[in-house]
């Protein structure tokens, strides 16, 4: 079982495609952990995205993260790193298959919808970016996951 950060960037929630994007992620079988629209500060951006830092791109994708609200969460299920991204499609959207959320929502790689982790070591790291422990969901407990009868 395996957790990764999965982030409905801002031409997502402009759009009002985060439904749709939940609901692939969802179909395909992974479970919702954690979830909160928020907003993404310069900070964390840079943070987020240091891999990134002095390429010719980097100015524009920290203006476009923290441009407006975001919605992050956090999914788990067997592999979902890999899971997760081949859901997601290509980086480029142009170049993404169809079928994939990239694919079949985005035309332009400076807004390509969504985020997600690219290995479990990047995951690790991400979500604790973006949630404290006590956000996540612990499936292992029942009170966490089942709705009590009255
Ligand atoms: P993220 O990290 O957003 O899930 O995207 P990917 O993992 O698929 O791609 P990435 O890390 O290589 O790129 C991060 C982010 O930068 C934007 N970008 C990327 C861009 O605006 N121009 C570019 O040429 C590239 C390579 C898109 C995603």
């Amino acid at each position: 079982m395996e957790r990764t950060l999965i982030l409905a960037k801002p031409d997502a929630v402009q759009r009002g495609l985060v439904g749709d994007i939940i609901a692939r992620l969802e179909r395909r079988g992974l479970q919702i952990v954690a979830l909160k629209l928020m907003r993404v500060t310069p900070a964390l951006a840079h943070e987020h995205y240091k891999e990134h830092q002095g390429k010719p791109f980097f100015a524009g994708l920290i203006d476009y993260i923290t441009s407006c609200p975001i919605v992050a969460m956090v999914v788990q299920g067997p592999r979902a790193v890999d899971v997760a991204r081949s859901t997601i499609g290509a980086t480029d959207p142009a170049a993404a298959a169809p079928g994939t959320i990239r694919g079949d929502l985005g035309l332009t790689v400076g807004r390509n919808l969504v985020h997600g982790s690219d290995s479990p070591a990047s995951a690790a790291r991400e979500v604790a970016l973006f949630f404290r422990p006590d956000e996540l969901l612990d499936y292992a407990r029942s009170s966490d996951t089942w709705i009590s009868e009255n």
